[in-house]
């Protein structure tokens, strides 16, 4: 098992031990009473044992032993299982993870999408997006609560981080949702940051064994450092696409503007009537005219 990162992981990590103990205590119990009966009563003549049945003390302890057993472990199971799909604590970060073939896009929101929406409440700060040659990184903070929304455009992935020995399904019309608090001891003594392995989990096509990505847990100066820089270059990338966009509308404009007047002002039945004149306008100024001098 990877060292876990997260006290999510810390209690997935508990209950896998907890399972194998209990499962060890029965392996043990069993194979004690295997191997007692194999030294203690072995076959000592030709005639045959006493036979027995209907030990009702027995028949009831191994059927009631057994529902104990199974009752421990699914107390220990949805308990876990309710904290680990816990999401009511206010989040420090927000990410919005898109799986895609074959590869993942992380959207830092300014607060939760749990719904999906393609244009939600909260904001999009900024995107990392991956492509199967160029593996994407995810950044989270040391000792901060993250909260992931998960969406998929195409079909089902898995957000796999070993180290948060968690997973969970990507599924397309269905967003999923999770948090971790990340633990404060992540990045050793004296760096910045620490990496840690991410993949997709569900087989989901011919390049699915390429949707790598990298986690990359900061401190908080880093973290924060790096933050802001990816906030400035979002927004002057935004400023550049604002600026080309209002430079092409300048180019198109003068045509969208005098186009529909001449087309959609009077319809297509006007062009009918009149398919020798051109433009709509000199029509009308001819007709009222002689409507004037009707009238008169
Ligand atoms: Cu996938």
């Amino acid at each position: 098992m990877p060292e876990p990162i997260t006290e999510q992981a810390e209690r997935v990590l508990m209950l896998w031990q907890g399972s194998w103990v209990a499962a060890f205590a029965v392996g043990i119990l069993v194979w004690g009473l295997i191997i007692w009966s194999i030294i203690f009563h072995r076959k000592r003549s030709e005639q045959l044992p006493p036979q027995v049945r209907y030990n009702l003390p027995i028949e009831a302890l191994y059927t009631v032993l057994p529902i104990v057993v199974i009752a421990v472990l699914f107390y220990f199971t949805a308990r876990d299982q309710t904290y680990l799909l816990e999401t009511e604590e206010p989040a420090d970060t927000n990410v919005e993870v898109v799986g895609f073939q074959w590869s993942w896009q992380f959207n830092y929101l300014t607060e939760p999408n749990p719904e999906g929406e393609t244009d939600p409440r909260s904001e999009r700060e900024f995107s990392i997006e991956g492509t199967p040659d160029d593996v994407p990184t995810l950044v989270v903070r040391e000792g901060d609560v993250v909260h992931f929304d998960l969406v998929s455009p195409d079909v089902i992935h898995s957000f796999w981080i070993p180290s948060f020995a968690f997973k969970m399904d990507v599924i397309p019309g269905h967003p999923n949702e999770f948090q971790v608090k990340v633990k404060d001891d992540v990045v050793p003594e004296g760096e910045d940051s620490a990496t840690f392995a991410g993949r997709c989990a569900e087989l989901c096509g011919v390049d699915h064994a390429r949707m790598l990505f990298n986690l990359e847990v900061m401190t908080p100066e880093a973290y924060d450092a790096w933050y802001a820089e990816q906030l400035e270059t979002a927004q002057s990338e935004a400023e550049q696409q604002a600026a080309r966009a209002e430079e092409q509308e300048l180019v198109e404009d003068p045509r969208p503007e005098n186009q529909p007047p001449a087309g959609d002002a009077e319809g297509g039945t006007e062009t009918e009537d009149q398919p020798a004149t051109e433009g709509a306008p000199e029509p009308q100024t001819a007709e009222t005219p002689a409507e004037e001098e009707g009238g008169n």
